[in-house]
């Protein structure tokens, strides 16, 4: 049947609650900074806005660590607060999206103290606990070879009981014991008490990382020099996911909610499929991660590894093809709260292309097949934090443990890793959003400092400047987003087709609904492109169709000889 949605016809703003809006001085970002932004939000002109963790939490990894389902983190708020964003956000005609992080809680919830205080708790199998292994000499060891994804193995080992207990990510994020019906239970009570409550839908954390191998299998070392193993194939996409997101998605559909899954180590699209296709009745689209991961070496994210055009053209075309001919939906994103910030990692944040590059990928990406994320901070054309911040100016958990276990130690490793993190590294987008020339970007008035630097560009890249200047970045954001309003058949529900595949500096694709055929042209280099418009293309302009310009669709081709010049990070 026709899979039409609201939510496929819909965009999405990301918001870190900690970095975009303070309140009450104290130099983090809170709900009623949110609701006096609300109004910049709408201007944009997406449709739903989605928060990263507001819930209680220890932040020991900014929130993503929950302590209590019920309550909103005090410096962030209360529950009044809450409510009255959500209405703030429904009164302007858009939807709140809630992050749900039910993967792990915080080993300061509850439940977990519950868990580790006995074998007898009534709580201990809400948790996953393994006796320990022995060496032949007799020294302990964790239950398996796994490791966390912020560093060490991702067991941790309890005196009290004699137990591990598994964290894929902190230590202090302890992973639930899906298996266990009463944990099932509970998400499903958390799920309706905030759907309940006015929210729309949820973000789910590494959702596809709940079913794990029963077995628990060492991962094959295929590195003797790592010391832990990707264990991700034991716990992504595991055996019983299906079962879960089913029972989820049944309760999302008695809201309508929307909902989109975080899926990481996956890339297999038909994989992603089973939860994401429109028969399934699961998830409605799913974050995938090769893109992000095309820039990984072979140490991993902070390894390097350029990116190549030509990767990222087979990578798109594969998600957009894939999707499309499986009744399947895809996420769109090149930025977020866990990326480096795409215009200095996918194009140039040099002064004289940066707002071209900024306004080029938002072409690249927001007329593809899917459902738009814009990242905050990403519809000013933000870039990542200056060449000059040293190590000492990262505050990310991921960063800071990857370097005191495996760069530290090594000085002929900082140059390169210090390049790579400044790159790629999760503080890059969690920088103070910037409102303003005034101090502190006018992200906070103090007395207190933002609780992480600010860019020091914010006097010149903020949104003050652009919200009412027709030729920013902010503003061409916004011509995209509605461009997809106006041509909804081409851009939301056409086809995709990659045109001109082997030029070396030229992202060019086709989106098709019946007679009416876009062309888009995103040029990748600093170079100017004298592009010869290939003949499978030359009649689609020639017979009016719309060529996607700057700022309004153009109904034929510029030039007369079928060439089209593309400035250096231009976008048509
Ligand atoms: O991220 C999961 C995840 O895979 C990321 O940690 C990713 O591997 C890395 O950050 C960048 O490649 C989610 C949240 O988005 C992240 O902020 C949390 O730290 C993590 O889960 C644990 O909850
Ligand atoms: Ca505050």
């Amino acid at each position: 049947g026709d899979s039409r949605t609201w939510w496929k016809e819909s965009s999405v703003y990301q918001i870190y609650p900690a970095s975009f809006k303070d309140s009450n001085g104290d130099g983090i970002g809170d709900i009623p900074g949110i609701i006096s932004q609300l109004d910049y939000i709408k201007a944009l002109g997406v449709d739903i806005v989605w928060l990263s963790p507001i819930l209680q939490s220890p932040q020991v990894d900014m929130g993503y660590d929950v302590s209590n389902y019920y309550q909103i983190h005090p410096p962030y708020g209360n529950l009044e607060d809450m409510d009255a964003l959500i209405q703030g956000i429904h009164a302007r005609g858009m939807k709140y999206v809630m992050d749900l992080v039910v993967n792990h809680t915080s080993d300061q919830h509850e439940w977990f103290r519950q868990s580790r205080s006995s074998l007898e708790s009534e709580f201990r199998d809400w948790y996953i606990w393994k006796k320990p292994k022995y060496s032949a000499d007799g020294v302990r060891q964790p239950p398996n070879n796994w490791g966390s994804y912020f560093g060490g193995s991702a067991w941790e080992y309890d005196e009290k009981t004699d137990q591990y207990y598994l964290h894929l990510f902190a230590t202090e994020q302890p992973d639930l014991n899906w298996e266990h019906p009463e944990v099932r239970a509970a998400v499903h009570q958390i799920m309706r008490h905030w759907l309940v409550k006015g929210v729309n839908g949820f973000r789910m954390d590494v959702i596809n990382f709940i079913s794990k191998d029963q077995q628990f299998p060492d991962a094959p070392v295929a590195d003797s020099s790592k010391p832990y193993p990707d264990g991700s194939k034991y716990y992504a996409c595991g055996p019983r996911l299906h079962e879960y997101l089913q029972d989820m998605g049944k309760i999302l559909n008695e809201y309508d909610a929307f909902s989109v899954g975080e899926m990481p180590s996956v890339y297999d699209p038909a994989e992603i499929l089973n939860a994401v296709g429109f028969d399934r009745q699961e998830l409605g689209m799913a974050f995938q991660f090769e893109i992000m991961d095309l820039d990984h070496g072979p140490e991993g994210k902070f390894s390097s590894s350029k990116l190549r055009l030509k990767d990222l053209k087979s990578v798109v075309t594969k998600w957009q093809t894939f999707m499309y001919e499986n009744n399947g939906w895809n996420a769109l994103y090149l930025e977020n709260h866990d990326q480096g910030r795409s215009i200095s990692r996918f194009a140039s944040a040099e002064s004289k292309y940066r707002a071209l590059s900024g306004k080029m990928l938002a072409t690249f990406l927001g007329l593809q097949s899917g459902t738009p994320f814009v990242y905050q901070g990403q519809e000013l054309g933000l870039v990542n934090f200056p060449e000059e911040w040293g190590i000492e100016k990262l505050r990310d958990l991921e960063a800071i443990n990857f370097w005191n276990e495996f760069i530290r130690d090594k000085p002929e490793l900082h140059k390169q890793t210090l390049k790579e993190m400044r790159l790629k590294s999760r503080d890059n987008a969690r920088l103070p959003m910037q409102w303003g020339s005034g101090k502190f970007a006018e992200f906070t008035s103090g007395p207190a400092a933002p609780w992480i630097d600010i860019n020091n560009d914010y006097q010149t890249w903020n949104a003050a400047l652009q919200i009412s200047d027709p030729s920013s970045v902010f503003q061409y954001w916004a011509k995209i987003l509605r461009l997809r309003k106006t041509w909804v058949d081409v851009f939301v529900y056409g086809s995709f087709t990659l045109i001109d595949e082997s030029h070396d500096d030229l992202f060019v694709y086709s989106r098709s609904f019946g007679e009416t055929t876009a062309v888009v042209v995103a040029n990748f280099s600093a170079k100017i492109v004298d592009w010869l418009v290939p003949s499978e293309v030359s009649p689609i302009f020639s017979n009016g169709s719309i060529l996607v310009g700057n700022y309004e669709e153009r109904k034929s081709i510029g030039k007369k000889d079928g060439r089209v010049t593309m400035s250096p990070f231009e976008a048509l």
